[in-house]
């Protein structure tokens, strides 16, 4: 049909193969500097097709309910176990707060209550793992960019943070937190959201809750689950092992477009 969706067929053939040569999953903590090597040269190639070829501000195909996949795979941390998100779950949730915090003029704290009467979008989208499988699920959420817009991002800012409750590596002393940014682009995207719910019903403790990134445009593992803080900064360096997500840290490429 037209130029774009063989061009698309194409990135994600690459990105399939990238993920197949390096044997790297996404769900298990490997070390192979090998592995970490082809996946950076194929992301990196990947990257800049990209950057060439794609609109960053299109958005991401949408499906019918049809399409829904009946096993969405919760991958990753799936069952977290750090104490304060213990605490917060057993009561259902109910004392949650997001903050949103950094270079912000005005710092927020939002309940589950206040996130649900704040605009939102409903989209059927499909999620992809550098893994190589894919699901299609229905999310609904706030806006991240009305948000962002009430807390009015201070000049200096250029990344968004989302801090994770979950430990995927490691002791619980806060080092093997997941996390993950995306840029402005990105966060002002139209189907970026902060998803609370999951095919109509509230977003599952495997996929998530309470809240989870749905960034429609990226492989899999910026859709960060159990957001606990979301920080502007002008650079995320400082943060972790620099390299602006857990997985980045651990040789994934930053910017995950698709
Ligand atoms: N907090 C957190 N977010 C995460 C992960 C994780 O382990 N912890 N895994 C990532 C990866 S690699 C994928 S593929 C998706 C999995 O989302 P799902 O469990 O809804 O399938 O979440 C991403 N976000
Ligand atoms: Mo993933």
């Amino acid at each position: 049909m037209t130029g774009s969706i063989s061009r698309r067929n194409w990135l994600r053939a690459g990105l399939a193969s990238a993920g197949g040569l390096a044997l790297a999953a996404c769900d298990r903590i490997t070390n192979s500097p090998t592995g970490n090597k082809a996946i950076s040269s194929a992301e990196g190639l990947t990257r800049r097709a990209q950057r060439l070829l794609i609109d960053r501000k299109a958005l991401a195909r949408e499906f019918q309910l049809s399409d829904i996949s009946a096993d969405f795979k919760p991958n990753g941390s799936i069952d977290p176990q750090d104490p304060d998100y213990l605490t917060l779950k057993a009561k259902g949730f109910a004392d949650y707060r997001l903050v949103v915090d950094g270079l912000v003029e005005r710092p927020l704290s939002l309940s589950l209550a206040d996130l649900k009467a704040l605009p939102s979008r409903t989209q059927i989208t499909r999620h992809d793992c550098v893994e190589g499988w894919s699901s299609i699920a229905k999310w609904q959420g706030a806006k991240l960019a009305p948000i962002l817009d009430q807390a009015g991002l201070k000049p200096n800012a250029r990344y968004i943070v989302f801090h994770c409750f979950d430990t995927l590596d490691g002791p619980m002393d806060g080092a093997g937190r997941y996390y993950e940014s995306v840029d402005l682009l990105d966060a002002h995207h139209p189907q970026t959201i902060l998803a609370y719910a999951m095919n109509d019903r509230p977003l599952p403790v495997a996929h998530g809750a309470p809240l989870r990134l749905r960034v429609e445009r990226q492989l899999g593992y910026k859709q960060a689950k159990y957001i606990q803080r979301i920080e502007a900064v002008a650079d995320y360096t400082h943060l972790h092992h620099g390299g602006g997500g857990f997985w980045e840290d651990r040789g994934y490429e930053w910017y995950a477009g698709i």
